[in-house]
């Protein structure tokens, strides 16, 4: 363990001062070997959309973590969402859960779906995505942070889509929770209408014909 060490040349002056002194500045000294664990541990995973191989074939993990010091060093050495080419996507999600809606956590689930123009890659899609990581590590939706599955970015041309996943479909408290609390932290106003749609219905409609489950 690291501790601050006093050198004195001269010989003190008081003695008992001089040892009192010396403890406080053990007792405060930190340790700089110890990280600051996240409650979770997370799985970062990136998709590239290779047309010879199946949407499962094309998912990768990238690297998992657990601490913030940890989430910092990885989300500097990738590039932005806004640098990645079409058909691109990150996702985030809890150690053990794969990102897909196969996924035992996922299967009754649904998203929190943030649709944005094409004029939004500039100004909002890397500030969004980044919230959405510090919303998600940081457990910023209570006790609703439990039914959070995790988060993915779509780079798209015909416009980006960021999401939070949660784990049921019919936990409505949850859900609305989650919803009013992300659109706060994005800062998105409150006349623009964001929807919850189940991955059910997502799986199985075309998407821009899903019906929203809930909205906030
Ligand atoms: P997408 O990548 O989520 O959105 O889904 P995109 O590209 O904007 O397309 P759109 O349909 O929303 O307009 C594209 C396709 O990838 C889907 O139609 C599925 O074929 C496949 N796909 C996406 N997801 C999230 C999954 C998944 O979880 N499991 C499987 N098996 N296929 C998926």
């Amino acid at each position: 363990m690291a501790t601050a060490v006093v050198v004195s040349a001269s010989v003190p002056a008081d003695p008992e001062k001089e040892k009192s002194e010396m403890a406080v500045e053990k007792v405060i000294s930190p340790d700089p070997c110890i990280k600051h664990p996240l409650q979770n541990r997370w799985a970062l995973w990136f998709f590239k959309n290779d047309k010879s191989k199946t949407w499962q074939a094309n998912l990768r993990l990238i690297s998992k973590f657990d601490a913030v010091e940890d989430f910092w060093a990885l989300y500097n050495h990738i590039q932005l969402s806004s640098n990645l080419m079409s058909g691109c996507d990150y996702s985030l999600f809890k150690d053990g859960i794969e990102p897909m809606w196969e996924d035992n956590r996922n299967r009754r689930g649904g998203r929190w779906l943030i649709t944005l123009s094409k004029q939004q890659r500039k100004s909002d899609l890397d500030r969004f995505w980044l919230e959405t990581l510090l919303c998600l590590v940081g457990e910023a939706f209570d006790d609703s942070s439990d039914d959070v599955c995790g988060a993915v970015i779509n780079v798209r041309a015909k416009g980006d889509k960021i999401a939070i996943w949660t784990t049921d479909c019919e936990n409505k408290d949850a859900i609305t929770h989650i919803g009013r609390v992300y659109k706060e932290r994005l800062g998105v106003p409150t006349k623009v209408i964001i929807g919850y749609q189940s991955h059910a219905d997502t799986a199985t409609k075309s998407s821009s014909s899903t019906k929203n489950k809930f909205v906030a």
